[in-house]
């Protein structure tokens, strides 16, 4: 039979005991190693409740209530301690984790379209509001679609000024857009009505103004009753489009093979005097058309040829076609 003063003795050394022990946690592992020695249910606390039994029933009632304060005490303890380990864990993990929003950004640099391909898209979108399609075709084509079509027979003089690089025999590399005109010729009937833009070769040396790779935007119009008036109509918006309002345009006679009667188109700027040529057109040859199996007797069409480079040296005054593929950045990134 145990007394209340033996049990309040226990009671106050394990309080002692518990609160010496709980100042001195500093893990998860020594938390849970206090729970189970104080407040679990083989521990200290859980020991002395087993005694109120023992005691007489007169003070069960007084012994129950400080052992209750003591287990109170006891959890009170431990949560403390393990609310303080936990802020010390987070302010732990903050401070290593810590972003330091001065520094200064990593620099992840953002491409943008070659001029050449802005200057093609603006160029195609022009003549998509004006109800043409674009075409394209090989870049590696046969004699036949570059030359012979266009009324440009082997042997013939006019040949020379387009003679390019060969892959073999009969295959080149195409000289002009015109074989994809030839092409989507023979695969549909009139009304045609398409532009053709694209990479092109020429056997040149490399100057100012000569490149032996350039590009190329052709205009296609088939159909009944066009005229050399509709080219001009054509032509004439484009500028004004492409350049600007003001702009003044004029057509002089030409020579290509495939055009009857062939213009080459100037403009000037306004309040300048000096005339630009800007690209050559005409009235596809009557022999182009029987070629394709068009009647010229229904049919009349016109078409025209333009650089892409040259227009986008008229329009930003540069002034050497090698700089757009010599890729040096300082040029690239103006545009
Ligand atoms: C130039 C001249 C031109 C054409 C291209 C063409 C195409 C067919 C039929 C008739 Cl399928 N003509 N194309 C016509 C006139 C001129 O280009 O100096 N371009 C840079």
């Amino acid at each position: 039979m145990a007394t209340i003063d033996e049990l309040k003795e226990k009671i106050t050394s394990i309080s002692e005991a518990m609160q010496k022990s709980a100042s001195t946690i500093s893990s998860a592992a020594e938390l849970e190693a206090f729970r189970i020695e104080y407040l679990g249910r083989k521990g200290k606390i859980a020991a002395l409740f087993k005694l109120l039994g023992s005691l007489p029933p007169e003070e069960r009632a007084a012994a129950g209530k400080l052992l209750n304060e003591l287990k109170a005490r006891g959890n009170e303890l431990f949560a403390a301690r393990e609310k303080e380990l936990k802020e010390a864990s987070i302010s732990e993990q903050l401070s290593k984790e810590r972003v330091d929003l001065t520094l200064p950004g990593i620099y992840h640099p953002l491409g943008h379209l070659h001029l050449l391909t802005q200057v093609q898209r603006e160029i195609e979108d022009i003549f998509l509001r004006m109800g043409f399609d674009i075409a394209s075709g090989p870049e590696i084509e046969t004699e036949y679609h570059a030359f012979e079509a266009l009324n440009i027979p082997a042997n013939h003089p006019a040949r020379d000024e387009w003679d390019t690089f060969y892959i073999d025999d009969t295959h080149l590399l195409r000289p002009h857009t015109s074989p994809v005109q030839i092409r989507v010729m023979k695969a549909t009937e009139p009304p045609v009505r398409v532009i053709c833009p694209g990479r092109c070769y020429r056997r040149d040396t490399q100057d100012a103004t000569h490149s032996p790779v350039f590009h190329q935007v052709e205009l296609l119009w088939v159909e009944e009753g066009l005229s050399l008036a509709n080219l001009k109509y054509v032509i004439e918006h484009f500028v004004h489009e492409f350049f600007g309002e003001g702009y003044e345009m004029r057509m002089s006679g030409d020579f290509f093979p495939f055009t009857e009667p062939s213009v080459q188109v100037h403009m000037r700027a306004p309040g300048a005097t000096e005339w630009l040529e800007i690209m050559g057109a005409g009235m596809v040859d009557p022999a182009v058309l029987t070629e394709v199996g068009y009647d010229p007797e229904k049919v009349t069409g016109f078409a025209f040829g333009l650089g892409v480079e040259r227009m986008a040296m008229l329009r930003h005054k540069i002034d050497d076609i090698r700089v757009f593929l010599q890729n040096d950045l300082r040029f690239i990134t103006q545009f």
